[in-house]
């Protein structure tokens, strides 16, 4: 099969990388000693991605700035900075000295905090009064967005302005879940940042079951995405994951108990992210983290560690437009009888010939017809 390498590849832009964990230290003197303030943190973007693909530039725009609604105009100087850390009408921005300054949410904002601000957005902040006040939300180079849980009209972003965002997965518990990972590349890809896979937890694995566990992922390898084994364990991939993270801002996304917080720990020991077990009953995480924390890890690093998730929807994508996140059906669909198949009822689909050929991942043409499906409904 043609191979698509480079397909997610993005122009990420160089960072300029800071190494000092004054921002976790200012963090926690705002939230006195408590030690689990450090799962409440999210180190803050400091510089904005220089060049993305134009399209999902305007893509993480249209998710992130439909509407601005007016806020309120700042009397005094107005300073900028990157949200490293969000409660309810509440955002801790750092500022280019690296201070980390608690600002108020105007209402506008707060009222649909979810959508308007995120961890890593650039915002502009002012004192009115004796409070500091956040004025704007810049926009947005890039974001990983999904819909509301409970109400899929709303879009809650996930993370702002990131080069990279890392899917971590482990291999048992909780197992891997290709159907998880392909929603997931469907969504970065859209935010316009560039997909890594991490799969954790190999240490539990013998290397029979290596070999059998990690076969699934063979199509996003030929796709070009970078996909790193690791252990927090024994410590595999941490390095490699260190060299793919050097200079960029990255998200760690996945599912409650996979080992995020723990892949932040391995990179930086100092960070004393907390982790949580997995339930012996079920296999899947306690949701440990519960709020986004953004942490400068050095070597230009600045890590996003989010909340585990159950589900990951999709938002704001149409049918056809799925077609084009599924780049190993390219080389088999102008074959297809008719221009705008989709690929799922269609007589005479060459994607689907190919599937049955084995020459196209199954799984990936499963998901395909899934997310198909609920866009459809
Ligand atoms: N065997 C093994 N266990 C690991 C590894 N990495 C993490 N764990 C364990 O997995 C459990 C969950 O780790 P966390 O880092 O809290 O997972 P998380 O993804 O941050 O979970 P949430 O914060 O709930 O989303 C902990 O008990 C970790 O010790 C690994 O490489 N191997
Ligand atoms: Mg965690
Ligand atoms: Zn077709």
């Amino acid at each position: 099969m043609k191979k698509k390498k480079k397909r997610f590849r993005t122009k990420g832009g160089k960072r300029s990388g800071q190494r000092d964990q004054r921002l976790l230290k200012a963090a926690r003197e705002l939230h006195g000693t408590d030690k689990d303030w450090a799962d409440h943190l999210e180190p803050s973007l400091t510089s904005q991605k220089e060049d993305v693909k134009a399209r999902a530039g305007a893509k993480a725009e249209d998710a992130g700035d439909a509407e601005p609604e007016p806020t309120w105009v700042p009397e005094g100087p107005v300073f900028q900075g990157t949200v490293v850390s969000l409660a309810s009408a509440i955002a801790w921005v750092e500022d280019q000295d690296h201070e980390v300054v608690q600002c108020a949410l105007p209402t506008a904002i707060a009222q649909d905090q979810r959508s308007r601000v995120a961890v890593g957005d650039r915002v502009s902040f002012a004192q009115r009064d004796r409070d500091w006040l956040v004025a704007e939300v810049l926009p947005r180079t890039t974001c990983l967005a999904r819909p509301d849980p409970l109400n899929p009209r709303l879009q809650r972003v996930v993370a702002a302005n990131i080069d990279i965002v890392v899917q971590v997965a482990s291999v048992v518990r909780p197992p891997l879940r290709p159907a998880l990972v392909d929603r997931y590349l469907v969504a970065i890809q859209y935010g316009g940042a560039e997909p890594i896979l991490c799969v954790n937890k190999l240490d539990l694995l013998s290397e029979r079951q290596r070999r059998q566990e990690l076969a699934p992922l063979a199509p996003y390898r030929e796709l070009g995405m970078e996909v790193i084994e690791c252990s927090t364990q024994d410590g595999r991939g941490i390095e490699q994951l260190r060299d793919s993270l050097r200079g960029k801002t990255a998200a760690f996304v996945g599912h409650s108990g996979v080992g995020k917080s723990s892949l932040v720990n391995a990179l930086a020991p100092s960070i004393e992210a907390a982790t949580g077990e997995v339930s012996e009953s079920r296999g899947t995480g306690r949701h440990t983290t519960t709020r986004s924390c953004l942490y400068d890890l050095g070597n230009g690093i600045r890590l996003i560690d989010t909340p585990g998730i159950r589900e990951f929807g999709l938002w704001n994508l149409d049918a056809e437009e799925l077609r084009e996140y599924f780049p190993d059906f390219e080389p088999f669909a102008p074959a297809c009888r008719f221009n705008n198949c989709s690929h799922s009822h269609e007589p005479s689909c060459a994607v689907r010939q190919a599937v049955d050929d084995g020459e196209l991942a199954r799984a990936r043409y499963q998901t395909y017809l899934r997310i198909l499906e609920s866009l459809q409904g």
